[in-house]
């Protein structure tokens, strides 16, 4: 018999590889996206799914409870991926963040209150903060919640509203908070794809500020085994970190990109720094680890890497209408 799932934010990055997977490997899962499809959206690929006959797609935004209520009415578990998501697009019009990221989870809270659903919602490594450059320090469930952007103070107060509504409503929800992704279809954006994708125009890869900064990379399949494995043993209440031990500095990043592409380590260029720009995350991921079995899969960055750059190299389609204007509103920051 199947299981009804109900994925938002679906036909993004992680939501899309999260819906492929369980397509894949997961058969028991009847699958609903539930996505307003933004510009961070990837409608066709969603399309590219419906060979699999156990999904279906429900265009709409989270923000208007009417079509939360009736999607969540007709599921039985909800994974909440949908968020505005982008670090520098809150820092030049926040609203959207709020709306989505606060108003939007508020909305699928009441809902699955209403309807007695199960629900996990999905998180940031970022709702802590940010961590010393020199310290050996990792996030753990216990640290203080202190976030520094827009887009990290909207995730938590995510968060926050997930951890009321459990405490006060006794919904069945547990939370992840998972570190920087990777993998294919993540928007040009973000700062992985970027860097492959200008190298792939001719152009140099960018490093805000000194480069300094570390971030925990974890492949996006990683990401969602994890997920997956608290679905199915997950203690209800609970908040899981997720995190697959790849601290990296965006430096030695841009360098490993630069050379499995066969160009000199040192073509890249520095740009203007982050306003507010986090230093060094961490994830400890003990608990899911241990309570939970889960262990990663791409443990080698350099492999992870390599596959990603074969990816883009190989669905330019995906990319290449968008490039320029991303890199034109780069340029008007001065990155
Ligand atoms: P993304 O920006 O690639 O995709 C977000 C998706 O949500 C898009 O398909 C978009 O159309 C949809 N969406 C946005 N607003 C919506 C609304 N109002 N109603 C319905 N759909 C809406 O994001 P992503 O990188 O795939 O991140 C997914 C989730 O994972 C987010 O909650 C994010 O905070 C979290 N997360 C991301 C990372 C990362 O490295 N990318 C790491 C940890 C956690
Ligand atoms: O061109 C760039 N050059 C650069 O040096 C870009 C786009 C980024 N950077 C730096 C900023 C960060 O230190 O690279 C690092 C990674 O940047 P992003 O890809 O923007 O990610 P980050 O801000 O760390 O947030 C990501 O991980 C946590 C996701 O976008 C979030 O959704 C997630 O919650």
């Amino acid at each position: 018999m199947s299981v009804k799932m109900l994925v938002t934010g679906g036909a993004g990055f992680i939501g899309l590889n999260f819906v492929r997977w369980t397509l894949e490997n997961r058969p028991e899962y009847e699958i609903t996206v539930l996505d307003k499809l933004t510009y961070a959206a990837n409608g066709g690929a969603i399309n590219g799914l419906k060979n699999f006959k156990k999904i279906s797609f429900i265009k709409g935004d989270i923000c208007d409870p009417n079509v939360v209520f009736d999607a969540v009415e007709n599921t039985e578990i909800v994974v909440h991926f949908a968020a505005e998501s982008h670090n520098d697009n809150s820092l030049h019009d926040p609203m959207p963040f709020v709306y989505t990221n606060i108003v939007g989870t508020a909305n699928i809270l009441e809902a699955v209150r209403k309807f007695d659903k199960r629900l996990h919602h999905i998180s940031t490594d970022e709702v802590y903060g940010d961590l010393a450059i020199d310290s050996s320090d990792k996030f753990t469930p216990e640290t203080r919640y202190n976030p520094s952007s827009p887009y990290s103070s909207t995730k938590a107060g995510s968060d926050l509203l997930v951890k009321a509504w459990i405490r006060s409503f006794g919904i069945k929800a547990t939370l992840s908070n998972c570190s920087n992704n990777y993998g294919a279809y993540q928007h040009i954006e973000k700062f992985i794809p970027r860097q492959i994708t200008n190298i792939l125009c001719g152009i140099k890869p960018k490093l805000y500020g000194n480069g300094a900064q570390v971030r925990d990379w974890i492949h996006v399949d990683d990401h969602n085994s994890a997920v997956h494995a608290i679905l199915d043993k997950g203690k209800i209440g609970e908040l899981y970190l997720i995190g697959a031990n790849g601290e990296c500095d965006n430096k030695t990043i841009v360098e490993t990109i630069l050379e499995l592409s066969g160009l000199p380590k040192d073509q890249y260029e520095f740009v203007s720094d982050r306003p507010g720009h986090d230093q060094r995350y961490a994830i400890d991921s003990t608990k899911l680890r241990q309570e939970l079995g889960w262990e990663p899969k791409y443990t080698d960055i350099r492999e992870g890497l390599a596959q990603t750059i074969k990816w883009y190299e190989d669905n330019a389609y995906f990319w290449k209408s968008e490039k320029q204007f991303v890199e034109a509103k780069y340029a008007k920051s001065g990155q």
